[in-house]
């Protein structure tokens, strides 16, 4: 529209467009609204491609599109944990070693998400994470990122990808704990893209106010779209950066720079060096994680199918030996070559991920009486994009196995399971672990678990080998408080 237009231009052409769309209702207050409202609101208007909007709401609101699930399915082939003995560890880790000290490796953090499920008041991020101390994730990950640049002698640019939601609140958190002792210009945020909400009935854009159309991030396969144009890419050009170390907000755990995975990414034959991921052997069938499969037939590509996509005779398939078939749960680490990235932006209507939709709880404004409504079941559609959907567009594909306990202790629940309590336990059953492989007598129940609370700050191991110079106790005894 051009910039000369008259305020009434604009809005007739506005209305126009609405009308085309069946969308008129966005403007049912405006003109109740003040001018700078009236502006705002016609700007989030315009920011929206209606055309391609209209498709996604006939493909996933009137349709409700069933996922196209590819046939021939096989479980992908990984790359093993320890005992290694298929390929040789210490080889891939000295590549992936050399990388990160030549300043390769930057870590990135999807940390978007609004942590409804975990009822946290602030970017998840804040969220008092560790099993003694309670530090916070952004505090862990931090302190890892900067043993990492201790150890390698290296600096290891961190890019944090906020929403609009919660970016601001993120700043001032960093801002507030001086950015944990980082350096402040490696630490490059950005907020993702939105999505409107859509009436999960009637197709509609919802408001969220007078003013304000209803959004949601537009899922974690928006970070390879905001990535390139938040200028993130940009950066890591700048610094000469080939390999993005790709984590979730949600795991305390988590290696954010891992030599070993990195060097199969980059080394290993079967791999393109364009996005690599971790899995961990799923705890049970009904283990809330999407599936490493591979399409059958010569050329497979690899790819994640969510859980809630793969059918029940898959997911419960078992081989010979009793072990479920499709093992390979994806917890949701990967990492990504730069030019990848780039590759992917390059054509966007080519390679745009494909949407996923969820029926979610959306407060709105009713448009007869103007009241804001908290409806008390599911009444909108929410459209996302995962990042495990860029994996078939790579050449080749690997999947790494990491040990669940080694690794993965996710907090997204308030309560029971992939909570704060169960989150707390893995940790100090890893640590135990650390310990134990010192020789320090770790008291366990009988199923294995550590009976007492033991957290070890990323600053004083960043792996067990790392506790060799560090003065420990002898013996935990049962309910031991320990922070090492
Ligand atoms: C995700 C995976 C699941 C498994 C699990 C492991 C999906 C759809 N499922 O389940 O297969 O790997 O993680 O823990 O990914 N986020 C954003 N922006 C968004 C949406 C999410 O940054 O728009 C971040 C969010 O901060 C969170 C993470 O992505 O840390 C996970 O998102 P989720 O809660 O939607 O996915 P989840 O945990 O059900």
């Amino acid at each position: 529209m051009p910039l000369n237009d008259s305020p009434q231009d604009r809005l007739d052409a506005v209305r126009h467009l609405l009308t085309r769309h069946g969308q008129e209702h966005l403007l049912a207050f405006y003109d109740s609204l003040d001018t700078g409202q009236q502006a705002s609101l016609l700007e989030q208007i315009l920011a929206i491609d209606f055309e391609k909007l209209g498709i996604l709401i006939e493909e996933h609101v009137r349709q409700a599109r069933e996922y196209d699930l590819p046939t021939n399915l096989e479980p992908a082939p990984y790359y093993p944990r320890e005992p290694y003995g298929a390929y040789d560890a210490s080889e891939f880790r000295k590549i992936g070693e050399d990388c990160i000290r030549s300043a390769k490796v930057a870590a990135f953090t999807v940390a978007g998400g609004q942590g409804t499920r975990l009822g946290w008041n602030g970017p998840k991020g804040t969220y008092p994470a560790t099993v003694v101390t309670g530090k916070p994730i952004f505090r862990c990950l931090a302190e890892q990122i900067l043993a990492v640049e201790r150890k390698y002698d290296v600096e290891i640019p961190w890019y944090i990808m906020t929403s609009p939601q919660n970016d601001s609140q993120t700043r001032e958190f960093f801002q507030d704990n001086n950015c944990f002792g980082l350096v402040r210009s490696n630490i490059f945020m950005f907020p993702q893209g939105v999505m409107p909400c859509l009436d999960a009935n009637t197709g509609k854009l919802l408001l969220a106010g007078h003013h304000e159309i209803a959004v949601n991030p537009d899922g974690h396969g928006g970070s390879l779209r905001a990535l390139f144009t938040s200028g993130a890419i940009e950066d890591m050009r700048a610094r000469e950066i080939e390999h993005i170390s790709y984590f979730q907000i949600d795991n305390p755990l988590v290696k954010a720079i891992d030599p070993l995975f990195i060097g199969l990414h980059v080394g290993a034959p079967d791999s393109s060096g364009q996005i690599s991921s971790k899995m961990v052997v799923k705890s049970g069938p009904e283990e809330k994680v999407g599936v490493f499969c591979r399409d059958g037939g010569a050329g497979g590509k690899t790819r994640v199918i969510e859980y809630t996509d793969l059918p029940p005779e898959l997911t419960h398939q078992r081989d010979e030996d009793g072990n479920l078939r499709f093992n390979a749960g994806s917890i949701a680490i990967h990492l990504l070559g730069v030019g990848f990235v780039e590759k992917i932006n390059s054509d966007q209507d080519r390679f745009g991920l494909p949407w996923h939709r969820a029926l979610k709880v959306v407060p709105h404004v009713e448009i007869d009486t103007g009241k804001i409504v908290e409806p008390s079941e599911a009444n909108a559609v929410k459209l996302e994009t995962f990042v495990f959907d860029a994996i078939p567009l790579a050449e080749k594909s690997i999947v790494y196995e990491t040990g669940r306990v080694e690794e993965f202790a996710p907090i997204k629940n308030l309560k029971g399971i992939d909570s704060p309590v169960t989150s707390h336990q893995i940790q100090s059953d890893r640590n135990g672990s650390w310990l134990e492989s010192h020789g320090v007598k770790v008291p366990r129940d009988d199923q294995g678990h550590v009976q007492a609370r033991i957290e070890i700050s990323p600053l004083t191991a960043l792996e067990p080998a790392d506790l060799a110079t560090i003065d420990l106790p002898k013996e935990i005894k049962i309910g031991n408080n320990i922070n090492l």
